[in-house]
Formats: C-alpha cells, structure tokens, sequence
C-alpha cells in the first residue's frame, strides 16, 4: 500500500518523428537519456505518478507514438482515450514546428464532441545555436491554439519535470471545475471511490505495457 493515486491521467505524445518524443518520455520517467535513439514503432507505454498538491497523488498512464507517417493508423486509435496531448517540436527543426497545427487538427477532429487538454513543447533547448523557432513565434502558436507552451531538454534535463506538472495541473484544475469528468467507456481519467482514492498503483490491471500493436 505504498503508491496511493487520487486519480489516472492518460497522456498522449504527438509530434513529428525525431522531435524527441520517446527521450522526454524516457528522461521523465527513467531519469535517463541517450543521444542514440531508435524511432518508435507504433505506440509505447510508461507510467509515473505526480504529486499535484500536498496529498493528491496523479498517476500519469504515458503514450509515446511514432511519429512516422505509416503508423499514423495505429496511433490514432490511441487519440480518444486520452485526456491530455504534449504537442512537441524540435526548435531546431522548422518542418516539425510547421506541422504542429496539423497534429493538433488532426487529433481535436478525432476526438470530437469533446476536447483534449495540450500543452505546446519547443524540444532540445540545450541547442541554443542550431535554434530555427524563436521563443516569441511559439508563443503566438500557443495563444492561437489556446494552449501553454515550455521549453524543453532531455538531454541537458530542462523544464521536463514542469512539462508533465503544467499539463497534469491544466487537467486537474478542468477536472475539480467540472468541464473534464469521468465517462463510462472512456479511460482519459479515473478516480477512486468518492473521488479520494483508494485503490493502490500497483493494484491496478496493467495495461498493455510496451505495446507494439
Ligand atoms: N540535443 C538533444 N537531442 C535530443 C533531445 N531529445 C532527443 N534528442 C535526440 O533526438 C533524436 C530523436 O529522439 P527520439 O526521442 O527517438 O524522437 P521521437 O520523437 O521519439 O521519434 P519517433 O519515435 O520516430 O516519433 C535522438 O537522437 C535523441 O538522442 C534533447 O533534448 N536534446
Ligand atoms: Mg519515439
């Protein structure tokens, strides 16, 4: 009876292949990083818990997908469970910033008629000098997108930690106001019995881990 969450967020990570969606994921839950990395093929999973505020434990269910373009089918199955979606960017890369309007297109038209919280994320900021998206160009995507946006480094370990805070907090606060709220046959969030919970992490079904499918 160690690990007590209060609730179950399930995040999606999106962005094009190489942005350094699977690093994050890796650097946020590991606590590692490497400069080699194999692209993703089709959906992984990870899991960590948060503590929100002073006795509010998140459990964060993670979804890493490919960013390449054939496995677009798999991954968008993933789309409608998910409560949350970390929209991520290469800053040193121009395309992948460019296609960040069509991800979160493509992803809010799927899971229509409701919403997916994001959070906008300028990637490798330790490569100030390789830099082709200035801070200022992806404010005004954010606002546009009506969404927060940080810069991010999983190599030099910046601002990763906030990332998943700010995202899990946007959420929670949605969720204590009521616009987000638990659905039957939808697994973005869970809570426990009264909303205080109970039900211990490693009590839980696990969910497929590792999914290649
Ligand atoms: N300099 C720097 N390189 C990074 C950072 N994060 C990831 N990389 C590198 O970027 C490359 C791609 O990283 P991945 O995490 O595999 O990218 P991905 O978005 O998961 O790619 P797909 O799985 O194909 O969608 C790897 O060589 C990483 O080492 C970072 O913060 N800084
Ligand atoms: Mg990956």
């Amino acid at each position: 009876m160690d690990v007590l969450w209060q609730y179950q967020f399930r995040i999606i990570l999106l962005g094009d292949s190489t942005v350094g969606k699977s690093s994050l994921l890796k650097r946020f839950t590991d606590g590692v990083y490497s400069d080699v990395a194999d692209p993703t093929v089709g959906v992984d999973f990870y899991a960590r818990s948060l503590d929100i505020e002073p006795g509010v434990k998140i459990k964060l269910q993670l979804w890493d997908t490919a960013g390449q373009e054939r496995f677009r089918s798999i991954t968008t199955s993933y789309y409608r469970n998910s409560v949350g979606g970390l929209l991520v960017f290469d800053l040193t890369n121009r395309k992948s910033f460019e296609h960040v309007r069509d991800w979160h297109r493509e992803v809010s038209e799927h899971v229509l008629p409701h919403h997916m919280v994001f959070l906008l994320i300028g990637h490798k900021s330790d490569l100030g000098r390789e830099r082709r998206v200035p801070r200022e160009e992806a404010e005004r995507l954010a606002a546009a997108l009506g969404v927060r946006y940080v810069e991010t480094s999983a190599k030099s370990n910046s601002n990763v930690e906030r990332a998943f805070q700010m995202l899990a907090r946007d959420v929670y606060e949605l969720m204590r106001s009521g616009e987000i709220a638990t659905r039957d046959g939808w697994d973005g969030v869970k809570s426990g019995f009264n909303g205080k919970i109970l039900l211990p992490a490693d009590e839980e079904p696990a969910p497929e881990s590792k999914c290649q499918c």
